[in-house]
């Protein structure tokens, strides 16, 4: 398949600077007239004919200045036209297929409604185009459709006319005052009902705010709509960025193949990230709501006034807009200066880059966050260029503080607001604020691996000096991350000293006339580097990388005690949670070993009893003790090894919560008692962490060998429950104590889940997901719970949120059971590969991606993923998932 490289980038040979579509609605056959203002690109390459991208159309004429050209042909990817003057008007009548849609890209029907995605490359499924990110135009649309059916008509920006047309059709023309790439354009029409608000914006102008859902999930709404309220403010505040548009849209649409899109003025989401009420949605789904409203909204201005000038260039907008979405979460939980609160989330944004980033580094689509090839964009949505690309945006805020960031960014709008541009440029705008020379920061965006900080400390008594030596490395990376690497990069690394007393220590670094304050972030530009503290009365215990600094692993070799006496002191809670979690991590990994060669397991008393002191620390939010209690997952373990061992992972980790369970029962209990709330269901940081901590304490207790406790507390949980939180949570706690005490000990309960939500998709979503993730046992394959539900009438393929429940959460988040040695998960996989090969590719390739680190498991399941990639490797025909299988078997 053809390779597109970063270093081929050339500008367009013309430029479109206005475009008016026409867009007559049906189903079956859609037909789109697109009329284009074009001018030859003064900076492109001279002479070149006029190549339009197009995809699955159906070519009905071309005119030029409105006089029929023959001089065209249509092709595979698109149109050539050819003999055109420096500037001109071009018409083209294309059609599509709507109905027939499955790839839920470009324009396609979702429960008899019309809806569009365009980004990377959708709007070519439209009509022809030079859909690419730098040609930005100016759109008009008209939309005609059957009024009966599709009584609701919206496009991006305003709308400037409606009326009626003949035959029951009507129509609504929309026009958006800002120029954008192809990739933003939207329309939907359909049966659709809004909630409404009208807000002034820090200007004082009024604007416009609709939540679109089908009727009958109006009352599903609010939520979405006091985060876009929230969202809209935040930006204001910390940002002085306004809502430039009179109106703004939000639409929920149930077939979609990500979470949301950020189309100009009508943001199109997935349902699962707008639907939210007390009775369907936990306080996790309330959580994403927020955050993913607020960073497609954030996009307004990062991502579609300044946009991408190439895909390369992609963290531009997604590594900012997620760092910008962090942070207004980060917000909403604790204002700007509640540090615990603040670090939940940082907390738990840092534990999905190290399980799901940190392993993509490692396997054959490592990729720098500005990725230097590809053969399928849609790939390249990734934790490398979202998550890491927003920790490398958070090293600018780390090395210039809030005031310098805010400076940075005042630059970058000044300088590009309305272009199309790198990475680069949005360095220089740092660069240039802060008066430095980012020159090195560069390699952030050009080398991939995860770096790997190694630490050295000596205390120097009779000097009282305690030197710091940092070196930087990649350690055994993966091949497709090592051919990237050229230099050392520049780690900001916050560290703090901590004394016997367990008090930070005043921090003055060599040649400093006095000490100041009591963290320093450290700038490593070298391979190899000390820093010399003077003044230091005893020995410390140093804090490293505090708040996850930068995104590298440290490696520094702490004792157990050590690791107990910084879980219990230290006054950087990311590092506080990050103690515990080492120590969790070296008990885990030698019991993993001993589980391996099946030797009997033991806990250390010591360890046992650090978690007990946070489990009844009640000066701890309790938010943050059930972060700090959470085991690290099992695939994050499997990553540590060597060579990953699944069922060796489950077993110490089963055996690990099983020991704390029964050591603590009685501080359990009692931790579920106190924190169980009576009283309305509010979905605030605070009622929210008092769920989660109740809740992870009936976990613990289905734990137990004889899980009655937890049998009985999850029942009467589950049916006097006024949310969702605490009614999944039982209905978890039911199928976690069912493997010891038997499935019917959950049944009851499922089966009145599925009647009590039939008619709420995204939580038989739950239903279906909660079953696939459930643990085995000898006698109970999970595999053949997953195969009997695949049967399931409300099962279908179609559907992206549907196949990701059963499938997805199966093979991606049941390791255990997926790896069974006798390879039953691989063949599964490979079924449901092809089979949404044919459907989806963009949904198949997501998935093929859950064996791309099959190298690095035991050789027996080495050998039959291996079978496994080869057989969708010679039958799937998309590009999409062809570079995935075959980056993963080269
Ligand atoms: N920009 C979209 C993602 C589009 C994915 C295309 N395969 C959503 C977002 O990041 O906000
Ligand atoms: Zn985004």
């Amino acid at each position: 398949p053809a390779v597109i490289r970063r270093a081929d980038y050339a500008q367009p040979a013309f430029l479109i600077d206005s475009v008016a579509l026409e867009f007559d609605l049906v189903p079956e056959r859609t037909i789109v007239k697109n009329t284009m203002r074009l001018r030859r690109n003064p900076d492109g390459a001279p002479g070149a004919r006029l190549e339009l991208m197009g995809e699955a159309l159906e070519l009905v004429s071309v005119a030029l200045n409105g006089v029929p050209h023959a001089e065209h042909r249509a092709h595979e990817h698109g149109l050539t036209v050819e003999n055109l003057p420096d500037a001109f008007e071009l018409t083209i009548v294309s059609a599509c297929q709507p109905a027939e849609n499955t790839t839920l890209s470009g324009l396609y029907v979702s429960s008899g409604n019309f809806f569009t995605q365009c980004e990377a490359e959708g709007f070519r499924r439209i009509t022809y185009f030079l859909d690419r990110p730098d040609v930005m135009a100016i759109y008009t649309v008209t939309l005609r459709a059957d009024k009966a059916a599709y009584p609701v008509l919206l496009s991006n920006g305003n709308l400037v006319e409606e009326g009626e047309l003949p035959d029951g059709r009507h129509f609504a023309k929309w026009e958006d005052p800002f120029k954008k790439p192809s990739y933003l354009f939207a329309l939907v029409a359909g049966k659709l009902v809004a909630i409404e608000e009208r807000i002034r914006s820090g200007s004082g102008k009024e604007k416009l705010l609709q939540v679109w859902v089908e009727p009958h999930d109006l009352d599903k709404t609010r939520h979405a709509m006091d985060s876009l309220i929230n969202s809209i403010r935040w930006d204001e505040a910390r940002f002085g960025l306004e809502l430039d548009l009179d109106r703004f849209m939000i639409v929920a649409v149930s077939d979609f193949n990500m979470g949301a899109m950020e189309n100009k003025g009508l943001n199109i989401f997935n349902t699962k990230y707008v639907l939210a009420n007390p009775e369907t949605a936990t306080d996790t789904d309330f959580a994403n709501v927020e955050a993913v409203v607020g960073h497609e909204y954030f996009h307004n201005w990062t991502g579609n006034r300044i946009t991408c000038r190439d895909w390369f260039q992609l963290s531009l907008k997604e590594g900012l807009t997620v760092f910008r979405d962090q942070e207004f979460s980060a917000d909403m939980q604790g204002g700007d200066t509640d540090e615990a609160a603040r670090a939940v989330k940082r907390i738990e944004d840092v534990r999905a880059l190290r399980q799901f980033q940190f392993a993509e580094d490692a396997g054959p689509m490592a990729h720098p966050v500005r990725p230097e090839s590809y053969v399928e964009i849609n790939n390249f949505y990734t934790m490398t260029v979202y998550e890491k690309g927003a920790e490398v945006v958070r090293m600018y805020q780390t090395l210039f503080g809030r005031d310098g960031f805010r400076r940075g960014m005042d630059l970058y709008f000044k300088r590009h607001d309305g272009q199309a541009v790198t990475c680069d440029d949005f360095r220089l705008a740092l660069a240039d604020a802060n008066g430095r020379d980012l020159t090195q920061f560069e390699r952030w965006y050009s080398q991939a691996g995860t770096p790997r900080v190694s630490v050295r400390t000596a205390y120097d008594s009779a000097q009282r000096r305690y030197a710091v030596t940092l070196t930087q490395h990649y350690g055994d990376c993966a091949p497709a991350a090592r051919e990237t690497q050229t230099g050392p990069l520049l780690i900001p690394f916050a560290l703090g000293l901590i004394g016997r007393d367990g008090r930070d220590v005043p921090l003055r670094l060599e040649g400093e006339t006095q000490a100041a304050g009591t963290t320093r972030v450290l700038e490593l530009t070298e391979a190899e580097q000390t820093f010399t503290f003077v003044d230091v009365a005893e020995a410390p215990l140093p804090s490293l990388l505090r708040n996850f600094s930068a995104p590298v692993v440290v490696e520094y070799d702490y004792t157990n005690d050590e690791l107990a006496f910084l879980l219990a002191h230290d006054s950087d809670p990311f590092n506080r949670w990050e103690a515990g979690q080492r120590l969790a991590t070296r008990e885990l990994l030698a019991l993993t070993a001993r589980a391996a060669a099946s030797e009997p397991l033991s806990l250390d008393d010591s360890v046992v009893a650090a978690f007990a002191r946070v489990l009844t620390d009640e000066s701890l939010s309790p938010a943050f003790r059930e972060l700090a209690l959470i085991l690290p997952s099992e695939a994050y373990l499997a990553e540590q090894m060597a060579e990953s061992n699944p069922a060796a992972v489950h077993a110490a980790r089963q055996f690990m919560r099983k020991r704390l369970a029964t050591a603590l029962r009685a501080e359990w209990l009692a931790v579920y008692e106190r924190h169980t709330a009576s009283g309305p269901y509010e979905p605030t940081p605070k009622a929210t962490g008092h769920r989660a901590l109740k809740n992870l304490a009936l976990a613990y207790l289905a734990e137990l060998d004889d899980p009655v406790d937890a049998i009985r507390l999850a029942n009467a949980q589950y049916d006097a429950a006024n949310n969702m939180t605490d009614r999944a949570a039982a209905l978890a706690a039911l199928l976690a104590a069912a493997t010891t005490a038997g499935a019917a000990a959950a049944q009851p309960a499922l089966d009145d889940f599925y009647r009590r939500f039939e008619n709420e998709p995204l939580v038989i979503d739950k239903w279906f997901a909660m079953q696939a993730m459930q643990r085995g046992s000898l006698d109970r394959r999970i595999i053949d719970v997953v195969g009997k539900l695949m049967a399931h009438p409300a099962f279908t393929l179609r559907n992206p949120n549907r196949a990701r429940s059963l499938i997805f959460s199966f093979c991606t988040h049941n390791p255990a059971q997926f790896h069974a040695e006798d390879g039953s998960g691989y063949a599964f996989w490979a079924e449901q590969v092809i089979a949404l090969d044919a459907l989806n590719p963009q949904v198949a390739a997501r998935l093929a991606r859950s064996l791309e680190l099959w190298r690095r498991y035991t050789p027996a399941l080495r050998e039959r993923m291996r079978e496994a990639l080869e057989r969708v490797a010679s039958q799937v025909k998309s590009r999409d998932v062809r570079e995935v299988v075959e980056k993963a078997l080269a």
